[in-house]
């Protein structure tokens, strides 16, 4: 059977990179499908959101490089709530530059992603050299790569060749790429029909999702948890702004959350059953 018609926990086993098992694992063992994207400026808005969400969700996106007030004990405290709750941790960081640079990117600076960050993301516009790079770093702290191979962003130019390529390049990194941000299955995508490897599982981590509301009027663009799962067939649903919205109201944030895991989950299982 495909992945799409696998459960994660059969998944779990397909995998050998320490964070695909993990995330894989901890959806399982939650139940949930929903990652929660936190994207505020100040870091006790961030803590309160994680909190409040937390239960609900397998996996806290982040982009720490909009907070105002941080500082590495934010860090540690996002550690707190990731071993209190049990999510994983995914810096979406979206590295684009040169082996070298991203390296020091990754592994330096003020926030030193790879110390934190079970699993990250780069565009594969510079080419396998990224991989390369970012491996360096990840791969012996047992993190994992996501590869942009298309955005959900109107008029993205990661379309056609650009995700083939991207598919490709994953491919010949399975111990590091992990899978993708992507807004469908890339299952043998980019390969002859007896190219595609037999066991191949790529995780599909998609923004885009919610449920109120169908754009923001700056390109972004959203679908439903089922079309997302079940239509599309992608493993996670990332929601930020319509769990968390623009009051920050823990009851809120939690019902919402847990909504949203509600509608993915039943997307799964429908899938997983049919
Ligand atoms: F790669 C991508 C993409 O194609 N679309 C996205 O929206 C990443 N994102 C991120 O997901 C974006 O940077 C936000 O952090 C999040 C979506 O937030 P929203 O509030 O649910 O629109």
């Amino acid at each position: 059977t495909s992945p799409y018609h696998q459960t994660y926990a059969e998944r779990a086993l397909n995998h050998e990179n320490p964070a695909a098992k993990l995330l894989l694992e901890t959806m399982e063992r939650k139940k949930s499908n929903l990652a929660v994207s936190v994207d505020v400026t100040r870091s006790e808005d961030f803590l309160a959101i994680v909190d409040a969400a937390g239960p609900y969700v397998c996996l806290v996106k982040t982009h720490v490089d909009v907070l105002e007030d941080f500082d590495y004990s934010l860090v540690e405290r996002l550690q707190e709530l990731s071993k209190r709750h049990d999510f994983v941790i995914f810096e979406d960081r979206k590295f684009a530059d040169i082996g070298n640079t991203v390296a020091l990117q990754y592994s330096s600076g003020v926030y030193k992603i790879a110390n934190w960050s079970h699993i990250t993301n780069a565009h594969p516009v510079p080419g396998s050299s990224i991989v390369k790079g970012l491996s360096s770093v990840g791969l012996p702290l047992g993190r994992g790569l996501l590869l942009l191979a298309e955005m959900s962003t109107k008029g993205s130019l990661a379309t056609g060749s650009y995700t083939e390529e991207a598919v490709r390049m994953a491919r010949a990194h399975r111990d590091f790429v992990i899978g993708f941000i992507a807004q469908r299955r890339m299952d043998g995508i980019g390969a002859a029909p007896d190219e595609a490897p037999e066991d191949e599982d790529f995780l599909i981590l998609t923004p885009g999702v919610g449920l109120e509301s169908k754009g923001d009027g700056m390109g972004q663009q959203y679908r439903t948890p089922r079309e997302v799962v079940l239509d599309s067939g992608c493993d996670v649903i990332i929601v930020g702004r319509g769990i968390y919205g623009s009051e920050f109201q823990p009851d809120t944030i939690a019902a919402r959350a847990e909504r949203y895991m509600a509608e993915g989950w039943a997307a799964y299982v429908e899938r997983t059953s049919s």
